[in-house]
């Protein structure tokens, strides 16, 4: 080596900027083609390139704090951890089509159950994210002296100047790129695209502080803020209203069955012929979303019984299952003397299940515990749905009547593997995308165990007095995978295609209940207001943010967990801030989607206070509703 490039090697200030520079680079290609983020505008692109390079230097700045001689060592494991960070994001955003979050990684127990599909994420050429932090080492081992980094404080002062400027430049072009950015946004992408994965880090620490504190500070008057907005659209319950008064309830949460697949078929052979015949024969809900987030199935459970939002980071299940809460169980045991319990092939704490369902009012928690699980009955996360229902059998008719009850499948889930040959009822797809052709052989599977069940209960005597809710927990195919949905569903997967296939199948079958497929734009926060009046159950005193699919006149609207939005007409789509005419699917004038937009906004804003603030401790200080202006009450039949 020459000696002017071994004094340049050897200058602290070279080494700083060159792994600074290695660091931003990766950053930059990372954010660029390990994640979609839907670049839109050259302004978008530039603060894409912008946005690491403050963070970066802040966070291997901090090196410069300790004493000389652990600087080097506080350097690398900085380096290591800001990789790290990334590194993780890539692995977790593969599946997730998210970043992770701190509450996120609170959920630590479900982590190591995620086994399979934790390896099955990772890539050989992830190794590729590990290359600078192993040059930084070599260059660090190549060094005589320990005292490298040791540089005047007028550098050190210009490197923070610079990391300031660099950080100012940012947040003033994401701020007007997307006003509000920081206090009015559900969606991470649109966070980490303006302001790159570790200031975003940051912020969603100090936001959930925030949450944490939120709860100390709360008031009863907060919660009558609440209800006046609840009320006022809780509207009137129609003709069904009791309908299914006295019956059994049967819930089925469908693992990552999206509608698309009803009537489906792949190779000529239909992906659910059991669903595809139970709808003809029951109220089907074709315009019906899911409104979950990071709390997948949870957070499907957490709307169902409680019609309000899971949110916007984390799971509720996990963070805020200490709350106070009015759940259906509940209220159905309070009103109708209704037993209550779960059954789920997994383990009873995975998302926090176990303690979960005793603050909803749950009886019993049939989890893997209470079944017979072997290696040959299992698959993935559990029990498979087979034996899962065979062996549900006699639980449900140990219940006393009349009971609630719920039901969480497992095996349709990714990655979408059955292993048996004998599960397999039909072949895959043949995109050459591994999960979405395989997510067909699962869903099949699965709709086999539901006609399996279906007629078990009927053989049980269990099915005349029942009325059963067949749903979508949320989707399974993320938008990493659009090339293959383009391919099968023969268009492209704009916005507005990605926000229609967020729709879930919603089936409501009980004997006596006529067929009749429902128009009405859904999603899973209105089932709770829904099944209660069916079975004859006012929720006038209730605080809940769905409406009741069934009443009259109801407002057609799905409201995303990320602020996207669907009504009759229009749907607006939150991360690109785009907004479709519905029939059409043209791109219209922004501001035409502004009632939708601003409703979403407000609604979930009022669901998080609810939950941040637990507020439904104070359900019994607020005034009751006066007689006159009571909402929820059934119509005169006449
Ligand atoms: C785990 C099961 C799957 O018990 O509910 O959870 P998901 O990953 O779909 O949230
Ligand atoms: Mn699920």
């Amino acid at each position: 080596m020459n000696n002017r490039l071994k004094d340049l090697m050897n200058n602290g200030l070279f080494f700083f900027a060159i792994a600074t520079l290695m660091l931003w680079i990766k950053s930059y290609f990372t954010f660029r083609f390990a994640f979609t983020l839907d670049i839109e505008n050259t302004m978008q692109e530039i603060i894409l390139v912008i946005a690491p390079l403050g963070s970066i230097i802040v966070f291997l700045g901090l090196s410069f704090m300790f004493a000389k001689k652990h600087r080097m060592k506080a350097f690398l494991t900085l380096y290591f951890i800001l990789s790290f960070v990334l590194f993780a994001n890539v692995v977790y955003f593969r599946f997730f089509n998210d970043f992770i979050t701190v509450p996120v990684l609170m959920q630590y127990q479900n982590f190591g159950e995620l086994g399979g599909s934790a390896a099955e994420l990772m890539h050989l050429s992830d190794i590729m994210l590990w290359i600078d932090f192993i040059a930084v080492c070599v260059w660090v081992k190549m060094q005589d002296s320990q005292y490298f980094l040791a540089l005047r404080k007028r550098t050190i002062g210009l490197i923070f100047s610079t990391a300031v400027m660099a950080m100012a430049v940012n947040l003033a072009m994401a701020e007007t790129e997307r006003p509000e950015l920081l206090t009015r946004t559900f969606d991470r992408a649109m966070l980490v695209k303006l302001l790159g994965v570790y200031n975003f880090h940051v912020y969603d620490g100090v936001m959930t502080a925030k949450s944490t504190t939120h709860r100390a500070f709360a008031e009863s008057s907060e919660l009558s803020e609440v209800q006046h907005y609840v009320n006022a659209q809780k509207g009137k319950p129609g003709e069904y209203f009791g309908k299914a008064e006295g019956k059994n309830v049967v819930l089925v949460s469908m693992e990552s069955l999206q509608n698309f697949v009803i009537n489906y078929k792949v190779n000529g052979q239909e992906v659910t012929p059991f669903l595809n015949d139970l709808i003809g024969d029951s109220l089907y809900f074709k315009n019906f979303y899911h409104n979950t987030a990071q709390g997948k199935t949870s957070d499907s459970e957490f709307l169902l019984d409680n019609s309000m939002y899971g949110l916007p980071r984390g799971a509720v299940f996990t963070t805020n299952s200490g709350n106070e809460f009015n759940a259906t169980p509940e209220i159905l045991k309070k009103e109708k003397g209704y037993t209550s319990a779960a059954f789920h092939g997994n383990n009873d704490s995975f998302w926090n299940r176990d303690i979960m369902y005793k603050s909803l009012g749950y009886d019993k928690f049939f989890s893997e515990e209470q079944y017979d699980v072997t290696e040959e009955n299992s698959v993935n996360y559990g029990l498979k749905d087979i034996p899962f229902f065979k062996q549900s059998i006699p639980k449900i008719k140990s219940l006393e009547e009349p009971y609630y009850s719920k039901f969480i499948t497992l095996t349709h889930h990714y990655p979408y593997i059955l292993e048996d040959e004998k599960n397999k009822m039909i072949e895959p797809a043949n995109t050459g995308d591994g999960s979405v052709d395989r997510y067909f052989q699962t869903a099949r599977y699965m709709d086999e165990a539901l006609k399996k069940f279906m007629q078990d209960m009927k053989d049980a005597g269990e099915y005349k007095d029942t009325v059963f809710v067949f749903y979508g927990d949320h989707y399974g195919i993320s938008e990493n995978h659009n090339r293959a949905m383009s391919e099968l569903l023969g268009k492209e997967i704009r916005p507005f295609e990605h926000a229609q296939l967020q729709k879930v199948p919603l089936i409501i079958h009980s004997p006596g209940l006529e067929g009749k497929t429902m128009e009405t734009v859904g999603s899973q926060v209105d089932l709770k207001p829904t099944i209660l009046h069916l079975l004859g159950v006012g929720t006038e005193q209730d605080i809940q943010f769905g409406t009741d699919l069934l009443a009259k006149n109801r407002e057609e609207l799905a409201i995303f967990r990320n602020g996207s939005a669907v009504s009759e007409d229009r749907l607006y789509s939150a991360k690109e801030n785009i907004c479709y005419d519905k029939s059409s699917g043209e791109e219209i004038e922004a501001a035409k989607c502004d009632p939708i937009k601003e409703k979403a906004q407000t609604e979930l804003e009022m669901s998080d206070k609810v939950v941040y603030g637990d507020l439904l401790r104070f359900l019994d200080e607020v005034q009751p509703i006066s007689e006159k202006s009571k909402p929820g009450q059934p119509e005169k039949q006449n």
